[in-house]
């Protein structure tokens, strides 16, 4: 263990250096708890608020190379589809917008890629989700990520396309952004179009709402919970980071997705691809 990571994660209250500890397995089982109760576990403070200024100021120093992409989305991230009536889930579009940081700018010497690189972290997490198979994404451009939202930004309801995410809240907007999700809201085998429905009317009884703090990590799983990120305000940035984990140890992102994210590739991105693995949150 590096003094760096010790510093910054609160190691006492979350002993994922000391797998075979009684406190280990305690803590462990709390986060499958979460994850299996509704696909979202919270571990509060994973960075204590007063060592959290290191990251925000990290992120402050590259915020302004952040990638914008706006876009207007159903829930699905899928084309129109004239076959249903106009107020159908599938119909139904938002506007989103985008800022990250591409993974390039946090380097050795990073103190998020630290976290993110620390063996013990991305073994927690795995156990955490049961995941057989497990790596650190090879996407140059994409492991390590920032996202800067401002006011008028927003995450309307969605679900994901990838499995999971694991995010840590670094800076929240002056007011607005609390997270929002409807866990289990669809299954692979039924779509649910009701109650989505019911979520996009404002009249659903099944909208949990979670607000993060600085420091707070979130494991998530969205495929299946219906999801969004309510309004910011103020002048103050969000700042969130999102840590990518993937099913294969080689996969990066494809061409256009790299480009539309973060504004450019890397050899690495058409050299691979074909390879296709777009594992980014969205
Ligand atoms: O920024 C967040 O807290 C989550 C955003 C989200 O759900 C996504 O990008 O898929
Ligand atoms: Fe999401």
């Amino acid at each position: 263990m590096s003094v760096d990571q010790s510093n910054l994660i609160d190691l006492d209250r979350y002993p994922i250096h000391l797998p075979s500890s009684h406190e280990y397995r305690e803590l462990l089982a709390q986060t499958q708890a979460q994850l299996n109760d509704d696909g979202c576990a919270v571990l509060r403070g994973f960075v204590p608020a007063e060592r959290i200024a290191v990251l925000a100021d990290e992120a402050d120093s590259v915020a302004d190379l952040g990638h914008r992409s706006f876009n207007k989305t159903n829930v699905y991230f899928t084309r129109d589809n004239p076959d249903y009536p106009e107020n159908h889930p599938l119909r139904r579009f938002f506007d989103r917008s985008n800022s990250f940081v591409p993974a390039d700018n946090f380097g050795v010497d990073s103190r998020l890629r630290n976290i993110y690189e620390w063996r013990h972290f991305s073994t927690f997490v795995q156990q955490a989700l049961a995941e057989e198979r497990f790596f650190r994404y090879a996407d140059p451009l994409a492991d390590v990520i920032v996202n800067v939202a401002e006011e008028g930004a927003g995450f309307p309801w969605h679900f994901d396309t990838n499995n999971y995410t694991v995010t840590l809240a670094i800076q929240n907007a002056d007011a607005g952004g609390a997270f929002e999700y409807c866990p289990n809201l669809r299954t692979p085998e039924d779509e649910n179009y009701d109650a989505v429905e019911a979520v996009l009317d404002g009249r659903s009884t099944q909208v949990k709402t979670l607000v993060l703090q600085p420091g707070d990590l979130q494991i998530f799983k969205g495929r299946y919970s219906l999801h969004r990120v309510k309004p910011l305000s103020g002048p103050r940035r969000r700042y969130v980071a999102i840590y990518s984990f993937v099913e294969e140890p080689a996969m990066v992102g494809s061409p256009e997705r790299t480009r539309q994210l973060y504004g450019r590739v890397l050899p690495i991105h058409t050299d691979r691809a074909g390879m296709r693995g777009d594992t980014l949150i969205d």
